[in-house]
């Protein structure tokens, strides 16, 4: 019989409560059990979702949202093993470019895409958080990747994502530029986001070519780009 202390629902009460002991000795004995990788990823991010809500209900202060942080970190560390088990490819499949824009610092989310990514055989480039449009452009211009996806959390942050898109239209005027896809937390993973559910607006909104709204969705959008290019490539 399954233990009721350490099933999922138990796991996210106290990643809600920011039990953080608790929390990661719940999820060590999910994971001795044999739970999925990303069924204790989507636990994580529906709870840290909520989590989110609460501190902009003033349930919770600053220091709640750097605990919660703090809790998938170091999940993320027990977590991590197991997806180079669970799916890993030996060739590489392509090379993505990634990072945080201009102004934002959150790093857990682009971490997790970049871990999947790498378990599956691409080559990811970090260039880090908050990291100016410009930067970005330089490393596409010097590295030619099959993709670029930027992490994007903060409302406040949609405008430096915009003048990437537009340095890349002007750059790129005479010939097809790499795919930008957005990793937003605020869009379609949040059911309170301003356009919640609504692909082609959230694409229309931020001006780029693919928003995803998880890690198993930038892996799959990823080989997609790939083999897309191959084929027009052959
Ligand atoms: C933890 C956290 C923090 C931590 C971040 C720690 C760290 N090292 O990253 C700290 C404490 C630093 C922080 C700071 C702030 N935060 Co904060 N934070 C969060 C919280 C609770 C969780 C974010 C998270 O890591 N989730 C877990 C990851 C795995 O999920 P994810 O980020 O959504 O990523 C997934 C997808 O989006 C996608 N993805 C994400 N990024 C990328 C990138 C690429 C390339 C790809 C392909 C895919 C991808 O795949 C990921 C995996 O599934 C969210 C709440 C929420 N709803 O998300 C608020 C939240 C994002 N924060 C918020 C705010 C307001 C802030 C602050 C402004 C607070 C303040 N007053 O100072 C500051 C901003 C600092 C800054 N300049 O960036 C708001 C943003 C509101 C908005 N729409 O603008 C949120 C939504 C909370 C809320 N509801 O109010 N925060």
């Amino acid at each position: 019989m399954a233990d009721q202390g350490n099933d999922l629902s138990t796991l996210a009460e106290d990643i809600i409560a920011l039990r953080e002991q608790k929390a990661l000795a719940d999820l060590s004995a999910l994971i001795e059990r044999g739970v999925p990788a990303w069924e204790l990823m989507n636990c994580f991010n529906e709870s840290l979702g909520r989590v989110g809500r609460m501190f902009q209900e003033g349930t919770y202060y600053m220091t709640g949202l750097v605990l919660a942080g703090e809790i998938m970190r170091q999940a993320m560390g027990l977590i991590l093993p197991r997806l180079t088990t669970e799916g890993s490819r030996k060739e590489r499949s392509g090379l993505i470019i990634i990072g945080t824009i201009e102004g934002d610092i959150h790093e857990l989310g682009k971490n997790m895409a970049a871990w999947f990514l790498e378990a599956d055989g691409f080559e990811v480039v970090d260039l880090g958080v908050d990291v100016p449009p410009r930067v970005f452009l330089k490393e596409i211009l010097q590295r030619e990747p099959d993709a670029v996806g930027v992490s994007l959390l903060l409302t406040s942050c949609v405008e430096p994502v915009k003048r990437l898109v537009r340095l890349l239209k002007d750059t790129y005027s005479d010939r097809p530029a790499p795919p930008l896809f957005v990793g937003c937390g605020f869009l379609g993973a949040c059911e309170d986001g301003p356009l919640s559910g609504r692909q082609s607006l959230e694409l229309e909104w931020l001006e780029v070519d693919h928003v995803v709204s998880d890690a198993y969705d930038t892996l799959r959008l990823c080989r997609e780009l790939v083999a897309r290019k191959r084929t027009y490539a052959v």
